[in-house]
């Protein structure tokens, strides 16, 4: 049976895995998902990918979604892809993973979060939100200029100071390539100021024509007609217009040569560790999530390591010596020997694959609810920022809505771990350290998030017992936070009641 891509050829992701598709010669069905027609709300869809969204592959009896974990597992799965997509030698993988992690949170989440907000809000049929336009803005130009300060080296064409493009190279710039639709105005103050970043799109175009312009070409005819308006002055309000400017023929199926089913064991390598007798680095701090969950793992397998604090609220992060570690200045980064790693696996493909599928969605998901809500409402003294109650409600939805999708999807009937395991994953520790930070909420907050989720608080209490004692460990410092956290609310309470009096 053949690969089933399932696509839109308007959506970032999946134009990214067209791309590698066709590149790679990997033979598949491309199926259109009309976003715009609504077809990914349809019932038969939802049995594909009940998270209803592009890209999703069907192959044989395996379904997959999140275009990352997609693009790592056809790379591991078809034996005809080139190495520099994404290198069998473990530190130039990690390094890949590590651009993939972070694409995430800022860059995706910046660029989707802007164009759904402004030039997509009457297309898509959603209501604009003109101040959360204005900080995704922010989050995507910040993305940009990381990208071309740090991601891109001097004198290399693509990321990480390589000469070949990897899937990093190809999921970025077809993220950024959405910017095309926005009016030159806007494309020119957020794209202008970034020169490498420019050259570097020219170069990934080049090294991986004539596929990216094909697939980019309804990109193209949306943005010529989106200009023909502007020019217009055309009123983009009428439905029936709006459809058939957006509606998209299904493309035709791509027929390559068969490169066969063959699972390559390009995942069973081991790197050979050259310690120098120097121990393993992990800078972290107690009161982030991901690092709770690296240092657990760490612990759990017993991993030689030595835990180096960079306390965030005394911004340990923002000094120029954790900055030569991590230039974006964020924990969990670990340092092993010269080789430093920031963002953060069974040896069986398909399980791997399933368990990258949750890491990816966590990002964009729970992740994001949950931290954005922190940071909008308890956090936000702490971190001296000003909390923003539009943005905490509407992060309290996105956490709500991926609690449910953890309840109803990712835990399996009978069966105690994510994706119906026996044991934990990589993916049960990541995200129950996320969940575990809603400790710090008032009983009525916690409770109104929480509590309609059974299945989700019979999974933690389950990881929790499988990974003492050191779960509770490296949960002390939140468990501290939380009890002073409250005392403080019975503090206020006790002098409310009296000023009241
Ligand atoms: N992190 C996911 C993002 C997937 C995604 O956001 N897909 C969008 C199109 S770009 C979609 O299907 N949207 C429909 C919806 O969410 O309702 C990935 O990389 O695959």
């Amino acid at each position: 049976m053949k690969l089933k891509v399932y696509t839109y050829r308007l959506s970032q992701p999946s134009r990214a895995v067209l791309i590698f598709c066709k590149l790679n010669g990997i033979d598949f069905e491309e199926i259109t998902v009309d976003l715009i027609k609504r077809q990914h709300l349809s019932p038969e869809f939802k049995e594909i990918n009940p998270m209803r969204q592009v890209p999703t592959i069907v192959d044989g009896d395996f379904k997959l979604f999140e275009s990352h974990a997609i693009l790592r597992y056809l790379a591991c799965a078809f034996p005809g892809v080139a190495d520099h997509w994404y290198p069998t030698d473990l530190t130039k993988r990690a390094k890949i993973d590590s651009v993939l992690d972070w694409h995430h949170s800022n860059l995706r989440r910046g660029a989707d979060t802007f164009l759904l907000n402004t030039v997509f809000a009457p297309v898509l049929r959603i209501q604009p939100n003109p101040h959360v336009a204005a900080e995704a803005e922010k989050i995507l130009s910040a993305s940009l200029e990381k990208i071309e300060t740090f991601w891109i080296k001097e004198n290399e064409q693509f990321l990480l100071g390589n000469t070949q493009p990897s899937m990093a190279d190809l999921s970025l710039v077809c993220e950024i390539m959405q910017l095309e639709v926005l009016d030159e105005e806007d494309r020119n103050r957020i794209l202008g100021p970034h020169k490498k970043v420019q050259q570097w799109i020219e170069d990934t175009k080049l090294a991986t024509r004539p596929h990216f312009e094909e697939i980019h070409k309804l990109l193209f005819e949306v943005k010529a007609k989106l200009q023909e308006q502007r020019l217009l002055g055309a009123n983009t309000e009428t439905d029936s217009k709006k459809k058939k400017n957006y509606t998209v023929e299904q493309s035709p199926s791509t027929v390559q040569s068969n490169f066969g089913r063959e699972r390559s064991h390009c995942l069973t390598f081991h790197r050979e560790r050259e310690r120098k007798k120097m121990k393993l680095k992990v800078y972290t701090y107690r009161l982030s999530q991901p690092s709770r969950a690296v240092l657990i793992f760490c612990k759990l397998n017993g991993i030689d390591f030595e835990e180096i604090t960079v306390d965030l609220i005394k911004r340990q992060h923002l000094s120029p010596e954790f900055k030569e570690i991590n230039p974006m200045r964020q924990v969990p980064t670990i340092v092993d020997g010269d080789f430093k790693l920031f963002e953060r696996y069974p040896t069986d493909l398909i399980k791997r694959a399933k368990i990258d599928s949750v890491l990816d969605w966590h990002h964009s998901n729970l992740r994001r609810g949950a931290v954005t809500f922190l940071q909008n409402t308890v956090f936000a003294p702490v971190l001296r920022i000003q909390p923003n109650p539009h943005v905490a409600a509407e992060a309290e939805k996105i956490l709500s809505a991926s609690l449910e999708k953890i309840e109803t999807f990712w835990l399996k009937e009978n069966e105690q771990f994510l994706l119906g395991n026996t044991q934990p994953s990589m993916a049960d520790l990541s995200l129950v350290c996320e969940i575990m930070q809603l400790e710090v909420l008032d009983e009525e907050d916690r409770n109104r998030i929480l509590g309609p989720h059974k299945k989700v608080q019979q999974w933690i209490e389950d990881t929790k017992l499988a990974t003492r004692p050191h779960f509770e460990e490296i949960h002390r410092l939140l468990f501290e936070v939380k009890a002073k956290l409250q005392e403080q609310r019975l503090l206020g309470a006790n002098t409310e009641t009296e000023s009241g009096l």
